[in-house]
Formats: structure tokens, C-alpha cells, sequence
């Protein structure tokens, strides 16, 4: 009987809504087919605490990969191999509520995965950019990958430089360059769920809030679920005009030019860095 009112509460927390909406929407958007996509959301433990008891431990969970700069942080998470068209219907087997030991090297389920499943294939990836994030934001509470398909489509078609693609993306949408002056790192192509491709993506966190697996997808941090969506909403939106563009058979007429993408900096007040423009 408890279990059940304190389950009922904690669907309504506004970080379970917010997780159980976003990847439902994210599904509809076609870029989470099958299993495809996870997310983590780091919890301050005054939100954790007003839904569960912190000392009922279901599981503990050892990491391959050592986290100790994250121990004793609250996370929810997606699941493995879990669908996010599934995720709305059933958070408590989709889902973990998960704490990081003091050691850093495991984490203990305190909610979820009721089917006894595992965290996200990609925690290292996860993790490991959370952690570097933090250290250029101490608002950072959200990393996102998807496989956005305009995004997958143009790693084949256009050169996969960083500086060439930014720009690129950039001229596609005026908006662009304002949401993400920084540009987007772009990481080789690797296997994923290891903890190498976790590092790689982490390295790329301390310049961009946006990291390119090439045929792959993307993965976003920022401050919150609808900052990190929109970020990436932004990229793919980019990368769709991009393949329209592309795939117009009197090609381009004309483009957004260096000055104007400087002239909107300028205006919106945000700094890209200078290597885009020379
Ligand atoms: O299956 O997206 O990168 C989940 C993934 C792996
Ligand atoms: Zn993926």
C-alpha cells in the first residue's frame, strides 16, 4: 500500500513528467526508433528525497568506468534497450531512479527497472560528459543522444570537419549561430556503449554542448530536458534544410554570408570563436 502511494507520487514529480513527455514527443519526431536514444537527468537530492526513502536500495549496479567526481549524485536515467515509445506507458520498468556509490564505482537502483534491466548502454558516455559539463556549468543537469535523422543523413553527404560543419549548419537556419555560437564537435566514427566512445564524447564536452556521432547520431547537454531538446531540435532542423537544399536540382542561389553570421553575433551578443571565420 505505501509502495503504491509513493509510486503515485512520484509520477507526478515534474522531472518524471518532463522525462516520461520528452522522449514520447522525441519517438514522434522519428529519431528513437526501436531502442535507440537515452537521457540522463541529474537530481538534486531535495527532489529525490521528497519521493523515496534514500536508504531503500533495491540494486547495486557496478560501472566499468570509475565516476568518483559524480558519487553520491541522483540521476534518472532510460533504461537499456528500453523503447521510448514505450517509456510514457511504462516509466517504472523504463526507467531508474539510480545514486552513485561514494566510491564512484557502482550506482544503486532506488527506483525503476522493474523488469530487472539495466541503465542505458551509453552511462559511460553519459557520465562521463556530465562530469565534464559541470565543470564549465554548475547549472548542467542534462545529457541527451538521439539518432536525429536529418543529422544522421548529412554525416554522410557534407565533409565531417568540425569548423565546415558548424558553418554549414550555421548558413542553413539565421537562428542557428545563436543557439549555438560554440559550434558542434564531431567525433569519429567508434562503437558505441564502450567507455571509449564515453571519453571522446566527454573530451568534446569541454569546447561544445553538442557532439556528432557520425552515422549515428548526436548527443546535447545543457541545464534542462527542454534546453538540451531544443538544442538539439535546432541541429536537426539545420540539417533537414540542408538536405532539402542539397537535394534541389538547381542547387543553391545564394547563402547566408560571413558578414551577415558576424553582423548577428554582434546583435544577439554571443562570441563564436574566430577559427570559424578565417
Ligand atoms: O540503443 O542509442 O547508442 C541505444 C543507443 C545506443
Ligand atoms: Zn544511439
Amino acid at each position: 500500500m505505501t509502495q503504491d502511494i509513493k509510486q503515485q507520487d512520484v509520477l507526478d514529480a515534474p522531472f518524471m513528467k518532463e522525462m516520461m513527455n520528452t522522449t514520447y514527443d522525441m519517438w514522434k519526431l522519428g529519431w528513437d526508433e526501436l531502442n535507440g536514444g537515452n537521457i540522463s537527468y541529474l537530481l538534486k537530492e531535495e527532489e529525490v528525497r521528497s519521493y523515496f526513502d534514500l536508504n531503500q536500495v533495491k540494486r547495486t549496479i557496478s560501472l566499468d568506468f570509475p565516476v568518483i567526481e559524480l558519487a553520491n549524485q541522483y540521476f534518472l536515467v532510460t533504461g537499456s534497450g528500453k523503447f521510448f515509445r514505450k517509456i510514457i506507458e511504462n516509466p517504472e520498468e523504463c526507467l531508474a531512479v539510480l545514486r552513485v556509490t561514494s566510491d564512484g564505482e557502482s550506482v544503486e537502483l532506488l527506483w525503476g527497472l522493474s523488469d530487472g534491466g539495466r541503465p542505458t548502454s551509453e552511462l559511460a558516455s553519459h557520465f562521463m560528459s556530465h562530469i565534464v559539463r559541470l565543470k564549465h556549468d554548475p547549472n548542467h543537469r542534462v545529457i541527451m543522444h538521439t539518432h536525429a535523422t536529418n543529422l544522421i543523413a548529412m554525416t554522410f553527404t557534407h565533409e565531417l570537419d568540425e569548423v565546415q560543419f558548424t558553418r554549414t549548419l550555421w548558413q542553413m537556419c539565421t537562428e542557428c549561430l545563436v543557439v549555438f555560437p560554440e559550434g558542434v564537435g564531431i567525433l569519429p566514427w567508434m562503437v558505441p556503449g564502450t567507455s571509449e566512445i564515453g571519453k571522446a564524447t566527454a573530451e568534446k564536452m569541454n569546447e561544445f554542448r553538442l557532439a556528432i556521432w557520425p552515422h549515428h547520431g548526436i548527443f546535447g547537454a545543457g541545464e534542462s530536458i527542454d534546453q538540451v531538446f531544443g538544442l538539439i531540435e535546432t541541429v536537426e532542423k539545420a540539417a533537414k534544410v540542408y538536405n532539402l537544399v542539397n537535394a534541389h536540382p538547381d542547387g543553391v542561389k545564394q547563402v547566408i554570408t560571413d558578414q551577415q553570421l558576424i553582423d548577428l553575433a554582434e546583435a544577439f551578443h554571443v562570441n563564436p570563436p574566430k577559427k570559424y571565420f578565417s
